[in-house]
């Protein structure tokens, strides 16, 4: 008599069975998802993409995590801050779009749309004549570097007060626009009136830079450093979303950290 054992007498199966049927039964759910899987891949991938060249459900997707993220957000939402001996000194320049050549700040005003065909035109000097706020906080950047750097400006706040800039107050968004226009951003207005938001116009106790954007830049800690344009030249707002650089590349047009 053989002693391979077998289930002809017990009725139960084999260790060598019952592992044969396990891997039949794992190899099956296994190609069930990919298929399901592939399918599934197949109906994104074969929609018409959106205007910015994205997936239009992954797109919702995103759309809807703005939507999330815009709800949470409050003016209390602020970015840590930092001591100045904590700040770098070599501070990274990063993305010249709308840059080109060097700024004379004897022809540059910032060009504020109250309305359409109303707006306030202002020099540096004007802008420096409100009171100045200093910054210091951790700036990042979505390509994945961060650095602790130190700002000081007018904060937007102040500066809407200043100029009774109320009912633009109660818009949705700011757009902001270099001189050639080649670089936009739009940010909502929460984001803009929290006390951290800076019209920047220093960098380390001196004037900015031209690469970091001379003779005016924004600094908003709450989002990304996509939405911080440097060079402003034209300021507007708006109830519908300003039209934005590199939301348009698909990047998330909210921008918050
Ligand atoms: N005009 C203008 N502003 C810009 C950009 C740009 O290309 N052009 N790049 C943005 C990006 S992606 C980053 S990370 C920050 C970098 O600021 P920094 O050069 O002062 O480090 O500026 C932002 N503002
Ligand atoms: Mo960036």
């Amino acid at each position: 008599m053989s002693n391979k054992p077998t289930n002809e007498n017990t009725g139960k199966r084999t260790v060598e069975q019952e592992i044969k049927r396990r891997s039949v039964f794992s190899f099956s759910i296994f190609f069930i998802c990919l298929t399901l899987g592939g399918i599934l891949f197949a109906c994104l991938y074969n929609q018409p993409p959106t205007a910015s060249g994205t997936q239009p459900t992954l797109r919702k997707a995103m759309n809807a995590d703005d939507k999330i993220f815009s709800a949470f957000f409050n003016k209390k939402n602020e970015a840590r801050s930092f001591r100045k001996e904590d700040a770098v000194t070599e501070v990274r320049v990063n993305g010249d779009i709308g840059m080109d050549g060097e700024l004379d700040t004897a022809t540059w005003r910032l060009k504020v749309a109250r309305s359409p065909g109303d707006t306030l035109v202002l020099t540096l000097n004007e802008l420096k004549a409100l009171p100045k706020t200093e910054i210091i906080f951790d700036f990042k950047c979505v390509e994945g570097w961060s650095q602790v750097t130190h700002w000081a400006g007018v904060r937007f706040s102040d500066f809407m007060a200043k100029y009774r800039l109320s009912p633009q107050m109660d818009m949705k968004y700011v757009g902001l626009i270099t001189p050639d226009g080649a670089y936009y951003v739009g940010n909502d207005m929460p984001s803009m009136l929290q006390p951290q938001t800076l019209l920047c116009y220093e960098m380390n106790g001196k004037p900015l830079p031209q690469d970091q954007g001379y003779p005016l830049r924004l600094i908003i800690p709450v989002k990304y450093g996509i939405k911080h344009l440097k060079r402003i030249a034209v300021m507007y707002f708006s109830n519908d979303r300003p039209k934005d650089y590199w939301a348009e590349q698909g990047y998330d047009y909210y921008g918050g950290l």
